[in-house]
């Protein structure tokens, strides 16, 4: 069986979880990161030397990042739907997934940090306001694609739509005022409605 090291309330461990169940694919997860520990140890090295979750083990196969991880498991599970086989829809699909890891997120992380991870005498005000203002700005990007698709990569829900999606679930969730995206939360709610996010990415934020 699968196995995949991390803790659930993980942005990035929460997209291979969530492509797990999408395909209806077994996994086994172990807890790693946060107060778990675990990823100093020389055996959590071993597998990732980076000493970050999510870790995947497939028969004695081991891959960390996070959307490399979503990207095999796509192509090894669910080839031609989730993993798209035309090349221009899955670079599609993958151009999404890189910004989310490149742009969306380090635009995003640091207002998250501060509001959910950080007690809040020790919160950074200038570097909640400096995020939030460039986290609507960013996202103001994907609403724009959004407005003549249904999804990242065109007209079907794919690989693509995940990392985005746990990223924007954690906008969307936390207690901040947002500015109108309504392409996004068209899609937004396309997302919600797949039983899949719900389980795996649509839970109060820790
Ligand atoms: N680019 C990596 C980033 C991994 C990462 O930063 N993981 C965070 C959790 S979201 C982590 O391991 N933090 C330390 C910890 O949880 O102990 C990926 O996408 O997998």
């Amino acid at each position: 069986m699968i196995v995949i090291w991390g803790r659930d309330n993980s942005v990035n461990v929460q997209k291979p979880l969530w492509l797990c169940e999408e395909v209806g694919l077994p996994c086994d997860r172990r807890e790693a990161g946060g107060a778990f520990g675990v990823v100093d140890t020389p055996e959590y090295r071993a597998l990732n030397p980076n000493g970050l979750v999510p870790t995947m083990v497939d028969d004695g196969f081991v891959l960390w990042e996070s959307n490399a991880i979503v990207r095999y498991l796509a192509a090894v599970h669910s080839e031609g739907d989730l993993w798209p086989l035309e090349p221009r829809i899955r670079a599609e699909a993958d151009r999404w997934m890189d910004w989310q890891n490149t742009t969306l997120w380090p635009a995003l992380r640091p207002l998250f940090w501060n509001l959910v991870r950080t007690p809040e005498a020790d919160r950074d005000a200038r570097e909640i306001a400096a995020s939030h203002a460039l986290s609507g700005q960013v996202l103001g990007v994907l609403d724009t694609h959004l407005g003549d698709r249904a999804f990242v990569a065109g007209d079907r829900f794919t690989m693509g739509d995940i990392p985005v999606g746990c990223a924007v679930w954690r906008w969307l969730a936390l207690p901040i005022e947002r500015v109108a995206l309504p392409n996004l939360e068209r899609w937004f709610a396309a997302l919600a409605a797949r039983p899949a996010f719900k389980r795996v990415v649509m839970k109060p934020l820790t």
